[in-house]
């Protein structure tokens, strides 16, 4: 096993599978019971503000009444026990990382527990609802928002993102299916810098062609096997 110094990890709604946490492409997938237009766009929010609201309330409940599974605390005991660069990138909106012992996670696609006000700009740690329109903490306005990137926004702090991959010796992408981008090209990016490309998932994925390995399984069993050779070397 080659002993890394600076490891860059994406993950996606595969490692939240083993939660009870649904992903969105599987057949029961999310995105069946509504089309992504509707709910997961800025155009189906401004036509139906009420259905999307309503589609995060549910998510943000769910997000609260799921646990952490054996391949979060992998990466959190990674986290507390690797002594090189570590950027833990996610596409999900759920805090499992963190409760799974991860202190630093980049949400690259917002966050279900987290409230954006439309008015002032403020984001609130949010547990409730939001579907009542209910009063902005900082400004009294009710305009909050899921603070959730839709399809065709900015995903956040991609300059940091870029610059971590630029500097990766292993990019390891675990639960995800690369449909979506920028996410799903980070292996690309990640490999022209020279880094060791390694993909953890439950099936060949559309970016598979891409990696240097890839491990089929579930996240619960590949991830504390992988953080495992990586703290022994
Ligand atoms: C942007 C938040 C630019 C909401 C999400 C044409 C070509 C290329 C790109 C585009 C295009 N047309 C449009 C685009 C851009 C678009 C895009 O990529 N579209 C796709 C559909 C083609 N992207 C965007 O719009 C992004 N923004 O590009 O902005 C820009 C530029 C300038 C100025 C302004 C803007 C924003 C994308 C973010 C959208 N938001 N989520 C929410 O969560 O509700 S996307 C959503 O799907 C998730 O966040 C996640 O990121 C994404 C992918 O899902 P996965 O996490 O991969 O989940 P999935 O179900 O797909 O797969 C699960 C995998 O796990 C499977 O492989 C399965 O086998 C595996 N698995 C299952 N169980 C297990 C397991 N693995 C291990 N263990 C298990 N137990």
């Amino acid at each position: 096993m080659a002993v890394y110094r600076n490891i860059v990890i994406l993950t996606g709604a595969g490692i939240s599978a083993e939660s009870g946490l649904r992903t969105f492409r599987a057949d029961d997938g999310l995105w069946e019971d509504h089309p992504v237009e509707e709910v997961a766009t800025p155009e189906g929010f401004a036509r139906d503000p009420d259905l999307v609201q309503r589609f995060y309330d549910e998510r943000r409940a769910q997000v609260l009444a799921a646990e952490p599974n054996a391949a979060h605390r992998a990466l959190g005991r990674l986290e507390r026990e690797f002594t090189g660069e570590l950027l833990l990138v996610t596409q999900n909106i759920d805090d499992l990382h963190e409760r799974g012992g991860a202190s630093s996670v980049l949400h690259m696609h917002g966050e279900a527990l987290s409230a954006w006000c439309r008015a002032c700009d403020a984001r609130h740690l949010w547990q409730g609802t939001l579907r009542d329109g209910p009063a902005c903490p900082t400004c009294g306005e009710a305009a909050m928002r899921p603070d959730i990137v839709w399809f065709g926004e900015m995903p956040y702090q991609m300059e940091r993102i870029f610059a971590a991959l630029a500097e990766a010796d292993l990019f390891v992408s675990i639960g995800t299916s690369g449909a979506v981008y920028p996410a799903a090209g980070f292996v690309q990016q990640a490999a022209d810098h020279g880094a060791r490309t390694l993909e953890l998932n439950l099936e060949r994925s559309a970016g598979s062609h891409w990696f240097d390995e890839t491990r089929l399984g579930t996240a619960s069993t590949l991830v504390p096997q992988w953080v495992g050779e990586v703290l022994g070397a």
